[in-house]
């Protein structure tokens, strides 16, 4: 786990794969939200970048990081805000890739300033909203959004899903029926 959001230099000079998902957000703070995005796409192996791109503070850079996203080769774009979180659907405006929006819940308001500003998209720009803070969902629906055309990918979610299925009944408590 790191402290902080750190760009993921890309290109051959690295010697790291391209990132694949792009996890974006408003200001450093959203980071102990969003980092469980990153966490989900580490444990599926999908190449990844993390950085501030504040929709109001850096409205230039937002709008160059949104239209640049395809032609730099990546899928998905997970955008987490909180507050008037503007950010997810602005990118969804720019670019033809899906965006996956986190609400980061602040202070006040319990996050429903951050849902409603995300999930209330007009029609034609969508936004595929997790919950409220929900920024582990966020990166394992990146996974499915790539595992669509990625058999290698399908079979980890497979996999990964009969994990989950374990673990409901991982106590034992309820006697299961016939
Ligand atoms: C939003 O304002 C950010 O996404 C963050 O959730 C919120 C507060 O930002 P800071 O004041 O902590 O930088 O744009």
């Amino acid at each position: 786990m790191t402290d902080t959001p750190t760009g993921t230099p890309t290109g051959p000079a690295t010697g790291r794969p391209a990132p694949r998902v792009g996890i974006v957000m408003g200001s450093d703070s959203d980071w102990p939200v969003m980092q469980a995005a990153a966490e989900a796409l580490a444990e599926f192996e999908v190449p990844h970048e993390a950085d501030v791109v504040s929709a109001h503070r850096m409205p230039e850079e937002m709008l160059d990081y949104g239209r640049r996203a395809h032609e730099r080769g990546l899928s998905v774009i997970i955008a987490g805000a909180g507050g008037a979180a503007h950010l997810p659907g602005m990118l969804a405006a720019v670019t033809p890739l899906p965006v996956i929006g986190v609400p980061v819940p602040l202070k006040y308001l319990d996050g429903m300033d951050s849902l409603l500003s995300i999930v209330q998209m007009p029609a034609g720009v969508p936004v595929a909203t997790v919950a409220v803070g929900g920024a582990r969902n966020a990166g394992l629906l990146a996974v499915r959004i790539l595992a669509a055309t990625d058999p290698v990918l399908q079979e980890r979610m497979r996999d990964f899903q009969a994990e989950l299925r374990t673990a409901a009944h991982a106590k034992g408590e309820v006697v299961r029926r016939e």
